[in-house]
């Protein structure tokens, strides 16, 4: 059952989620669920507690799930507290005796106060806002005597479409038997057992691309417990420095994505990312990367339909070693790229995972916990290869614990080795040197022949100025042509991710970046999706190129 919806509100400026005692609650509003509160009219960029209040009819053994909040939550039921969400954008379960038949409260309290320490997952320097609120969905779910706690579909061999499906029981299932029906047709049927693994072949059925995105139906069911996944069948390998999309060498043609908007903060409506998707898909865009956090079940659903490739990675920019080190960093970092690859392992949108935008990888320091982290991943998932955005180019220390190597690169806005930067006007040359300067890395035998992506690149632009120097439309749109042209022509890079789609809320100077109106001002379209000049040049450059 959905929870979403107006829920009862209050909010104390300064205040922090230590600060609540729950007796002392005094609802004077009402707030969307999901929403952010400092987007609207009252709160707008305030910062302190919001507490979150609604009432639900349940009973007996129930799953209460969040879907993603920011920054931390407390969690009651009827005055009890359940537990804690400690990382923004992580999906958070509560299993729980919610008492007898009848009303119950729930209250989730949080706040958007920024921790700048050592162990916290979204400091004051990153370059994307810190929203408050509920970002998704809150769901409840009886639970019952038996759960299926993880099941993962993935494709072991494409011509015969054979599926291998491996499932996680609790509870009561010894001597029952767990059945395994695709589109309505029951394909096996075993002893339940608390892990299975088994494969089945789908003689005939239509694969999934990005052309024809055609999605099946598995349902696994064990007494009358029953999970329902959607899924595609696809197979992404990467071989001879290629990726490959069911056998076949694709390139890359993809733009960075921030899930925001100015006002609804990181709890976009469905509308909006349909709109975005598919229109990103109109343009000749192939592939989102969801920079920088685990995309929304809605992102990826509409994904899925569309035919919309992803880059679905781990909340985080620019952490330190110092961070990579703390244990209790690395505890949350660990508890977030579970529950990314738990939950989304079934979207066949999604074609790589990554962890660690931009992070100290020419650190020594900073190898183990990459390595963890990597090691981590492949424990849940190796059916997709792995990655990182670096923006250590030749200093990178860290490459070899990749699939596919990543470069962030700025090219002509910020310096780049034997560029100018002060230069105005836009000059080819810088995209040129750039590009070779990765390929030359790249191309060292230690690596081993691995696909090479550009994974940032491009320029800002303000609405409506047409000097054509720095900062104009034009200025952004010569170069994000120039990086297309180049990246078509190119045999060595897979492809690349434009930084980015939508002006992005940020911060006016935090760290001393520049960062006018206080927004990353690098889209393809403004916040509100108005385009720039950019957006109709890449378009017609992707349309030639095909
Ligand atoms: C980095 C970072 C992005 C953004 C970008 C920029 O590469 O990964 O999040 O901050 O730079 O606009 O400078």
């Amino acid at each position: 059952m959905k929870l979403d919806g107006i829920w009862d509100f209050y909010f104390a400026k300064g205040k922090n989620i230590n600060d609540f005692q729950i007796e002392n609650s005094a609802y004077d509003e009402f707030a969307v669920v999901p929403g952010c509160f400092d987007v609207t009219i009252k709160h707008r960029f305030q910062r302190g507690l919001a507490v979150y209040r609604r009432m639900v009819c349940a009973s007996g053994m129930q799953k209460l799930v969040i879907g993603a909040i920011g920054l931390r939550a407390r969690v009651f039921w009827d005055k009890k507290e359940l537990g804690i969400c400690p990382v923004p954008f992580c999906t958070e379960e509560f299993k729980f005796d919610a008492g007898n038949d009848g009303e119950h409260e729930l209250v989730i309290a949080i706040d958007n106060i920024i921790d700048n320490g050592v162990d916290s997952l979204w400091r004051e320097y990153y370059d994307f806002y810190a929203y408050g609120g509920i970002y998704r969905s809150v769901t409840i779910e009886e639970l019952k005597d038996v759960e299926i706690t993880f099941c993962k579909i993935t494709t072991k061999e494409l011509e015969s479409r054979t599926m291998d499906v491996a499932v996680e029981l609790e509870g009561d299932f010894a001597g029952k038997k767990i059945a395994f029906t695709v589109d309505g047709k029951t394909v096996l049927e075993a002893d339940a057992q608390k892990s299975s693994s088994v494969s089945f072949a789908l003689p005939g059925a239509a694969l999934w691309d990005t052309e024809n995105p055609n999605l099946h139906t598995l349902e696994v069911k064990v007494a009358d417990t029953v999970k329902t996944v959607s899924f595609g069948i696809r197979q992404i390998t990467c071989k001879d420095g290629k990726m490959l999309l069911n056998g076949k060498v694709f390139k890359i043609f993809g733009l960075n994505r921030h899930d925001c908007h100015p006002q609804h903060g990181y709890a976009v409506p469905e509308t909006i990312v349909l709109d975005d998707i598919q229109a990103i898909k109109a343009q000749g865009f192939n592939c989102i990367r969801g920079s920088h956090y685990p995309q929304s079940q809605i992102v990826l659903d509409i994904c899925d339909k569309v035919g919309m490739l992803v880059w679905n990675e781990s909340l985080g920019w620019q952490n330190k070693v110092e961070s990579l080190n703390s244990p209790g960093f690395q505890k949350l970092f660990l508890r977030q790229t579970d529950a990314l690859v738990k939950n989304s392992v079934n979207h066949p949108c999604i074609i790589m995972w990554g962890f660690l935008n931009e992070t100290f990888s020419d650190d020594p320091g900073a190898y183990p916990f990459m390595k963890e982290l990597a090691e981590r991943v492949r424990s849940i998932d190796t059916s997709r290869p792995l990655t990182y955005a670096s923006n250590r180019t030749v200093d990178d220390l860290c490459m070899d614990l990749t699939d596919i190597m990543s470069f962030n690169t700025y090219p002509a806005w910020y310096a780049i080795p034997g560029s100018d930067p002060n230069q105005q006007e836009f000059d080819r040359w810088a995209v040129e040197k750039s590009f070779s300067i990765i390929k030359e890395f790249a191309s060292q035998e230690c690596f081993n022949k691995r696909p090479v992506l550009i994974s940032e690149i491009g320029a800002e632009a303000l609405p409506g100025d047409h000097s054509g120097l720095r900062w104009s439309e034009d200025y952004q749109a010569d170069l994000i042509d120039c990086v297309l042209d180049l990246i078509q022509k190119d045999d060595i890079l897979q492809g690349v991710f434009l930084w980015m789609y939508c002006d992005s809320k940020t911060y006016s100077n935090p760290t001393g970046q520049v960062r006018a109106r206080g927004y990353n001002n690098k889209g393809l379209v403004d916040e509100y999706r108005r385009p720039k000049l950019s957006w109709k040049v890449a378009g017609k450059r992707l349309k030639q190129g095909k």
